[in-house]
């Protein structure tokens, strides 16, 4: 019998060989384990200790290149009473928590066994046992009371058992065990296994413990580290930012998980001024570039008219004779003042002068040009001349007054360019003064098929020196659009009309003192044939048809001598230039920068300019469509811009054939996102307006938007990966609620995902629908309004506030734990108005921590005051995702029925929750002291309260048990009396 079952391991034994050699090639360790032990690699003797000797063998044997191969195996299956005990050498721990144990063995099938089972086994037990050194030898003594010694880690089973069939056809059925142990507190340990009677060849044992190993991530270094000890915990990492940059924000964070895995990324670093971002590390600005801070990551060009000397330049420096003033972007080029005033002429109205004039030939690069009046008076009897003085707007005269006014263009840069020379035009009037009489005849001289020579007479009263006529003609009965031509002496011919056509003519005279009235109506009709003195008479006044174009159409800033200025307020206008300080290392804005509403320009057009940069086309190749937008398709493909490194970006374009008012809707929401600059909302690059297609020119997000890629990764992702997500959006929409401005359409579908799972806030044009059409709360672009995302108050009296956007946030959260389930399922919008307002809720998702789902409750507080503001969310997920065992509670399985709502604990009309906080419950007994703590454990409405446990009570630091008696007994009754106005509905 004896002599059968050795041969049997003989057999056993030749057939691990085979299979040893197969796998040992095979085999290769992730590089985020580290090896304590790995039975493979020891080459001289394993040296483990076995009890009693004859239970577990060693069997030497060695592959194909004579490495040795160390098999421990014991099949004494027949044999009454086994306790066969084998341990290991002492293993250094290194100082990690955790430590995880990889078992490949063979075991043999009990009723393959030729003549009963007996008393064979198909397991194994693993031990193990703590000490800080290695002891000697453990005595046969020893070993034999080894269980008492060791604590015992799991019985061990085969997946897979082998028959005697097995071996003959050399089928493999090998397993692979993994057993993580821990919290490990001692310098090493012993691993032991005991056989109680199996056929059992151990090939290999692997310990090992894993770690998160170094990482380079958005230019932050995290150093190589060890998890911690909990199954479930993470060890928060804070990350050092690589030479020459800073963080952004705050500092870069990651969280290395128990399987050695880097999970939550939060922050980032951004390279300092002067320096940018290439192959991970932050290189400096070479000559003729420059970057200022958050600006763009790429080092850029200098703008026209500035250099860059030397490397590292935060901003260019302007050329000799060229100037910028400090609300300028650093992108802008450097400019000049402007070039003096054209045309300038005054129209004296009794005591007012109105002057007009020209702009200048050159405004110097910039669009800010403006005009210093000097105003003098000439003092009587010409004795010199002094300063109008502030009330000359307003003093009548009775007699007339001479006025000399000097007129001069100045731009943003006038101030800085003291020796420019300046360029004065000089304007002299007489006030109180008669205009000149209107001319009484106007006669037709030669006449062509185009043209008709006109005389006239002086008036009869002039008043004064004319300085010119004004010649006003229209074709007959066609006098809503006339043209004017001017002529200093009293004949001109009127050239580029129709043949056969009448025209109608009035001529007025101008003096110092204005224009006289219009003369009468004089009709005139062009030739209809083509003779040679007309063609004569039309090149003799080729000349005076030039002015004709010129003339009329110069730009008239109209100057009141009042002095009165038009009703807007710049202030509103000009946003002020953010100015960014360093401070402690971190980048901080000084005060809360403010959204501007691009409602507040009366051109659009100005907003746009002032918010977006301009693309030139031919830096962007359109690849690939990846979707349709409401406005057209949404592209994506390389932007190259001059002397930046090459980037993916996504292009919405503007669908021919669009009305100005699609368009400016289309570029609204460019205005809007050119504004923020933030990890979690959509980065703006830039604008295509001035060729056709009109395009916005985005960062590209690799994933899409958040609900499509939630569905199509269904279950993928670990809880804390999603509080991740959300914690991102939450930052996101933390930052445009410190702006101020309120997004009104927050939902999954509008968040994009990029290839680091960052989710950012997208999607910023729906704000001005709901502002301009009164209707659109019902019919918006996508046909609906996002009812399911809106909060009551701004669904029924249009309240949109960031309280509304927390609404919208909660329903997010929903989303995002129900992976991109539709909120309220196939309700109709109207059945989902009404669930709200009777206080109907949404059940937590399935597998939902129940922490989530308590912030998402009070996201949808009814009254608005009532809900947590986006940094106490912020905080409260940055918390969760620092202690994850707060996220292991589930949500109660009877809030999870799905097509059921919950009602919200507020009910209406309960007067025990109603309008209570739990700061005013917590005082009325006399437990005020715990507000605090109540609050940072996330415990912010009397909903979340009434399903506290002793336990939580505890947790949140409720440690005096007269206290926990008294706070639960009156949670109880709080209980107690939710539950009678409670209940569940079937919607
Ligand atoms: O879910 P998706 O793939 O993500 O389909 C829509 C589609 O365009 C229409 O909006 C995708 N999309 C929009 N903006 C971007 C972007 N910046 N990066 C990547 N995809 C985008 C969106």
């Amino acid at each position: 019998m004896q002599s059968r079952w050795w041969s049997c391991g003989i057999r056993l034994a030749a057939w691990i060989w085979i299979w040893s050699v197969a796998l040992l090639g095979a085999w290769c360790i992730p590089a985020n384990e580290v090896n304590l032990l790995d039975s493979r690699s020891v080459m001289g003797d394993l040296g483990w200790v076995a009890y009693p000797k004859n239970g577990w063998e060693e069997i030497g044997e060695v592959d194909e290149d004579y490495a040795p191969i160390h098999t421990y195996q014991v099949c004494r299956v027949m044999e009454q009473n086994q306790n066969n005990w084998l341990h290991t050498n002492w293993i250094l721990t290194e100082g990690a928590q955790r430590v995880f144990i990889e078992l490949k063995f063979t075991l043999r099938d009990c009723n393959s066994l030729p003549g009963g089972v007996g008393t064979c086994k198909e397991t194994f037990n693993m031990y193990y046992y703590e000490t800080n050194g290695d002891e000697d030898e453990m005595e046969d003594g020893e070993m034999r009371d080894g269980e008492s010694r060791y604590i015992k880690i799991d019985t061990i089973a085969a997946d897979e058992s082998f028959t005697e069939l097995d071996l003959g056809d050399r089928v493999m059925k090998l397993n692979t065990e993994v057993r993580d142990l821990g919290p490990l507190n001692r310098k090493g340990f012993y691993l032991a296994f005991q056989d109680l009677g199996a056929c059992i060849a151990l090939v290999s044992v692997r310990v090992f413990y894993k770690r998160c190993p170094f990482l380079v991530k958005s230019l932050a270094e995290f150093p190589d580290t060890i998890p911690g000890s909990e199954a479930s915990q993470l060890v928060e990492v804070v990350g050092r930012c690589v030479n020459n940059s800073l963080p952004l924000y705050e500092p870069p964070r990651m969280h290395c998980s128990t399987e050695g895995e880097w999970l939550v990324p939060i922050g980032k670093c951004v390279c300092q001024p002067g320096f940018e971002e290439i192959n991970r590390s932050c290189q400096v600005c070479k000559v003729g570039f420059y970057r200022s801070l958050l600006e763009s990551l790429a080092c850029s060009k200098c703008p026209p008219h500035s250099v860059a000397r030397q490397t590292g330049a935060t901003v260019c420096s302007c050329e000799d004779g060229y100037y910028k003033i400090d609300s300028d972007p650093p992108n802008m080029a450097c400019t000049r003042p402007p070039s003096g005033p054209r045309n300038a002429i005054s129209n004296v109205n009794e005591t007012s002068v109105f002057l007009e004039w020209s702009i200048p030939m050159e405004t110097g690069g910039r669009k800010d040009v403006r005009y210093n009046i000097l105003c003098r008076r000439v003092l009587p009897d010409g004795r010199g001349l002094e300063e109008c003085g502030p009330n000359v707007r307003f003093l009548p005269r009775r007699s007339h007054t001479n006025y000399s006014f000097l007129l001069e263009a100045v731009n943003g840069v006038s101030e800085l360019a003291k020796d420019h020379a300046k360029q004065y035009v000089s304007l002299n009037v007489t006030t109180n003064q008669a205009a000149p009489s209107p001319v009484s005849v106007v006669r037709k001289g030669h006449t062509g098929k185009s043209s008709i020579a006109l005389s006239w007479a002086e008036p009869d009263r002039p008043n004064g020196i004319i300085l010119e006529y004004e010649i006003k003609y229209f074709e007959k009965e066609q006098d809503s659009s006339y043209t004017i031509i001017k002529s200093k002496d009293t004949e001109m011919v009127v050239e580029g009309l129709k043949p056969s056509s009448v025209y109608i003519f009035q001529v007025r005279a101008r003096t110092s003192a204005g224009y006289g009235a219009f003369s009468r109506r004089f009709e005139f009709q062009t030739s209809p044939y083509l003779t040679a003195t007309s063609e004569r008479a039309q090149a003799s006044i080729v000349a005076v048809a030039i002015t004709l174009a010129l003339v009329l159409l110069a730009v008239v800033a109209g100057f009141l001598l009042s002095g009165r200025r038009c009703g807007y307020s710049k202030a509103k206008q000009d946003p002020e230039e953010e100015k960014m300080h360093f401070h402690n290392g971190h980048i901080k804005f000084p005060g809360v920068r403010t959204y501007i509403d691009p409602l507040t320009y009366e051109d659009p057009n100005q907003a746009v300019h002032e918010f977006t940069q301009e693309i030139d086309v031919s830096f962007i190749s359109i690849e690939r469509i990846i979707g349709a937008g409401e406005f057209g398709e949404v592209c994506s493909g390389p932007l190259r811009l001059p002397g930046k490194r090459e980037i993916q970006v996504a292009i919405k374009t503007l669908k021919a054939g669009y009305t100005e008012q699609q368009r400016r809707d289309f570029l609204w929401e460019a205005s809007i996102m050119g504004q923020f600059n933030h990890p979690n909302i959509i980065r703006l690059e830039g604008v295509v307006t001035k060729s056709k297609p009109v395009m916005i020119i985005t960062e590209y997000m690799e994933n899409g938007s958040l609900d499509t890629f939630l569905k199509k990764n269904d279950g993928q992702f670990t809880v804390i990966q999603l509080v991740g997500m959300l914690r991102g959006i939450a930052s996101g929409m933390r930052y445009l609620s410190d702006m101020g401005y309120v997004h009104r359409d927050l939902a999954a579908r509008n968040i994009l995902v990029n290839s680091n799972l960052v989710c950012k806030v997208s999607d910023f044009g729906l704000s001005r629908v709901l502002e301009d059409d009164p209707e659109a709360a019902y019919t918006t672009r996508g046909g609906k309004i996002p009812i399911r995302w809106t909060a009551p108050e701004a669904i029924a009296y249009r309240k949109f506030t960031s309280a509304s956007d927390v609404w919208s946030y909660g329903i997010v959260m929903w989303e995002v734990m129900s992976y991109g389930e539709r909120p309220y399922w196939e309700m109709s919008n109207q059945d989902v108005i009404k669930a709200v307002e009777e206080s109907y809720r949404l059940p937590g998702p399935m597998d939902c921590p129940e922490a989530l789902y308590h912030l998402m409750m009070d996201c949808w507080q009814r009254e608005r005051s009532n809900r947590p503001k986006f940094d106490e969310i912020v905080c409260l997920l940055d918390k969760l995702i620092r202690n994850p065992s707060s996220l292991k509670k589930l949500v109660n399985s009877s809030h999870r029925v799905s097509n059921l709502l919950v009602e919200h604990a507020s009910v209406e009309g309960d007067s025990h929750t109603r309008s209570q906080t739990v700061g005013e419950w917590l005082d009325s007994i006399k437990m005020g002291r715990y507000t605090e703590l109540f609050m940072e454990g996330g415990y912010s409405s009397l909903e979340t309260v009434a399903q506290m446990t002793s336990e939580d009570l505890r947790r949140v630091g409720v440690n005096l048990a007269g206290h926990q008696k008294k706070i639960i007994t009156s949670i109880q009754e709080m209980r107690v009396h939710m539950n009678n106005t409670n209940s569940t509905v079937n919607i």
